[in-house]
């Protein structure tokens, strides 16, 4: 267990003028709040969170044995009913339920707090009714993990991963989030402010002397930065953080494939194949796919948003002519365009002609069972597609020619493979170095700010610049890195982080 932060954040942020919306409902006030923490609709169970001081006593007005709950110690389960007005036939039961009794500090939010064990569906709406009625507000999104970060149990980067867990899409998402949460990233950017403050420290001894002594501090010095090797560290961990976001982003938005090519090349068999179960239409009559056909799947931890498409051709019919514009148009978003070649039929000049110079591309020769690659096309993987099909396309377009049979599942190994690759490839050389990384945009920004104050300070010292203007520098750098744990922040910053939470959480 990590040990929760002393300081109580709250005090602070209830110092600072308030937002200007200080609606009934702000974050910041010490309300009762109650939400359903398990999705909507039809379920055997749900769970209601509640939080505040009172909680536990408010809680006890609706509950069948109210002695029991005011009694019970912190992290313990009271079996019982809530009860609600008006009173039934029923004696006003609700709704059985187990509730887990949390007493503050040791809680999620820090707070006294509450977990309710009831039905699913339409029970839980009522036990939230009655709960209402006893006081409690609907927590507004994301207000347990606010007052979990403003009663010092975790920091922001933390706080935003329970975001990033509750919405990643993949295994790898999943662990990359979680490391997040258990504090690798804290750890991390603790360790590269703790250098800058020590630069920051010795840089600040210097100013400390009095004029006399700093010049002869300064002729000691003279050319030689304090801390030099120390700040350069820092700045190669950062600049290590911040690469780190593009292959973050990969796992967690995942990236758009689109399966392209002549009418009957082999499309809607291969989306079929990599989903495993038959949900495009196959036949054998060109022209069978009409509108996009999009699906979800995992590639090596990578979510991917993949779309079969109508085969590309000119027609008259006016549906097919539609559906063709629509294939350019997704064409033109992808990330990785697959782009199959009917083998029977061999590489034709229409096929050349929608590739797409600079796009990422596999380009797979499907029906392999029927016809082989011809010798003069046999062309090494990521060759410029120029130099070997004698077309007129601008050099330089990464063209991988996998041979593959939809028919018998042969290449399948590779292609998958070859989707990972090529995807980790545009998300930055970097894609799989090891170590902590970013989990949101905001972190990324912070890191980068973190970096080009550094930096300047670095150039500065690199120019023999006087120690009272490198010092502002750190400064900066040092506050950027505050703001990404939370430990300097500001009331609307805070409040439009965790309103993006989902509610409940
Ligand atoms: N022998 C063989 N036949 C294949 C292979 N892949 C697809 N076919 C056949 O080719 C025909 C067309 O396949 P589809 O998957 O519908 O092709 P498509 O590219 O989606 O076609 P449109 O939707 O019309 O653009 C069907 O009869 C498939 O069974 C393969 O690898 N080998
Ligand atoms: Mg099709």
């Amino acid at each position: 267990m990590r040990k929760a932060r002393p300081k109580r954040q709250g005090e602070a942020y209830r110092s600072m003028a308030p937002s200007q919306g200080t609606g009934m409902n702000s974050y910041a006030n010490d309300d009762l709040i109650a939400a359903v923490a398990t999705p909507p609709g039809k379920g055997a169970l749900a769970l209601i969170r509640l939080s505040g001081k009172g909680s536990i006593e408010a809680a006890a007005e609706v509950f069948s044995r109210p002695e029991k709950l005011l009694r019970s110690p912190g992290n313990t389960i009271v079996h019982g009913w809530i009860l609600g007005p008006p009173a039934g036939e029923q004696g006003g039961r609700l709704d059985e339920v187990m509730v887990s009794v949390y007493r503050s500090p040791v809680s999620y939010t820090g707070e006294d707090s509450l977990e309710i064990s009831c039905h699913g569906g339409i029970a839980s709406a009522a036990v939230l009714a009655a709960l209402r009625h006893s006081g409690f507000r609907n927590a507004l999104p994301g207000e347990f993990s606010f007052r979990a970060f403003m009663n010092g149990k975790m920091d922001l980067s933390r706080s935003e991963s329970v975001m990033e867990l509750v919405s990643a899409k993949t295994d790898r998402g999943r662990s990359n989030a979680v490391g997040r949460l258990s504090g690798v990233l804290e750890d991390e950017i603790n360790g590269i402010k703790k250098l800058l403050l020590d630069v920051l420290a010795e840089t600040e001894l210097y100013l400390d002397y009095s004029e006399d002594e700093a010049d002869a501090a300064a002729g000691e010095a003279a050319g030689a930065f304090p801390g030099r090797e120390k700040a350069e560290e820092a700045g190669e961990r950062l600049q290590k953080l911040s690469l780190s976001w593009q292959r973050e982003r990969l796992y967690q938005d995942g990236a758009l494939a689109v399966i392209a090519g002549l009418p009957n090349a082999g499309k809607s068999s291969i989306f079929n194949l990599l989903l495993g179960e038959e949900r495009s239409i196959v036949t054998e009559i060109p022209g069978t796919t009409r509108d996009w056909i999009e699906a979800w799947l995992s590639v090596e931890g990578i979510p991917l948003r993949l779309i079969d498409t109508a085969g590309l051709r000119d027609s008259g019919d006016p549906a097919e002519r539609l559906g063709v514009e629509r294939s350019r148009e997704l064409l033109e978003s992808a990330d990785l365009l697959i782009y199959v070649i009917d083998g029977e039929r061999g590489l034709r000049e229409e096929d050349l002609n929608f590739l797409h110079p600079g796009k990422t591309t596999i380009l797979l020769w499907n029906k392999l069972d029927r016809a082989e690659i011809p010798e003069d096309l046999k062309f090494e993987k990521k060759v410029p597609l120029s130099e070997t099909a004698q077309v007129r396309k601008p050099k330089g377009t990464p063209v991988r020619l996998l041979p593959f049979s939809a028919r018998t599942g042969e290449g399948m190994t590779e292609l998958l493979a070859a989707i990972a690759g090529a995807l980790r490839d545009t998300a930055g050389e970097v894609a799989e170095s090891e170590g902590p990384g970013l989990g949101t945009r905001r972190q990324k920004d912070l890191v980068d700010s973190a970096l080009a104050s550094l930096n300047e300070a670095l150039n500065l010292a690199g120019q023999h610049e006087a120690l009272d203007l490198i010092a502002p520098c750190l400064r900066e750098a040092v506050n950027a890195l505050g703001e990404i744990t939370g430990e300097v922040s500001n009331a609307d910053m805070l409040e439009l982080m965790f309103s993006t939470f989902c509610v409940g959480k």
